[in-house]
């Protein structure tokens, strides 16, 4: 059962979102390179999501559906953020400041009505921290994903993968393209690419360490 890492297209009137254009640079497999797990290797897919509130849970559903993914890793942009930030609890609560591609402001809303306030990631966060401070990645522990489509995704997967499947958020800084546009803090994206790879890599173990308990 593959990885699934998704990342969103651009919005807001940007042309360039780095969660979409990191996808192209992570590798095709996971757990075979220096960290190689006795879970054996995992192949990783990605795919794009729109920034379209009414469409975001179908193409979610297709994609839990078609590829019935091990583990789940969403990435989105934070364009006011310096560092890349491993959120820690999605809202059930959409409150847009802008609107999405398709024009659609919700202001107080529910994602799933009667749902849970909050729903904590399930990736393994400080061995995922961890992982990038031994490589010297600039990153952070988060506790809001916003309230817009990225926190939208993230309560979504957590409320509808199989509670044994890892699944979280990553938010990503601008990177180089975005930063030569408008002057902001930026992390280059071969740095992004790095550090999701490490937390592909990171909760791989984590599902291997998990199974050689449970046998
Ligand atoms: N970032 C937005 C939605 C899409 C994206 O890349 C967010 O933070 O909600």
């Amino acid at each position: 059962m593959p990885f699934l890492v998704t990342g969103f297209e651009p919005f807001g009137g940007q042309h360039h979102n780095p969660s979409q254009a990191v996808l192209g640079l992570l590798p095709s497999q996971v757990g075979s390179l220096e960290t190689t797990s006795p879970y054996g290797p995992s192949e990783t897919v990605t795919a794009i999501l729109p920034v379209d509130s009414g469409g975001v849970a179908k193409e979610l559903s297709r994609l839990y559906r078609k590829y019935k993914p091990e583990a789940a890793l969403h990435l989105g942009l934070a364009e006011g953020r310096a560092l890349i930030s491993l959120e820690r609890l999605a809202l059930n609560l959409m409150d847009f400041s802008i609107p999405d591609n398709t024009g659609v402001v919700r202001e107080d809303q529910t994602i799933v009505p009667g749902g849970p306030l909050a729903l904590g990631s399930r990736l393994p966060l400080r061995r995922i921290l961890e992982s990038w401070q031994r490589e010297n990645i600039p990153a952070t522990l988060s506790n809001s994903a916003g309230t817009y489509l990225c926190n939208q995704v993230m309560y979504l997967a957590l409320s509808s993968l199989p509670q044994e499947v890892p699944v979280g958020f990553i938010h990503l800084p601008p990177d180089e393209t975005l930063a030569l546009k408008k002057t902001s803090p930026y992390t280059p994206l071969a740095v992004q690419a790095q550090a999701v790879r490490l937390a592909l890599e990171t909760t791989l173990n984590y599902v291997a360490d998990r199974f050689r308990r449970t046998r």
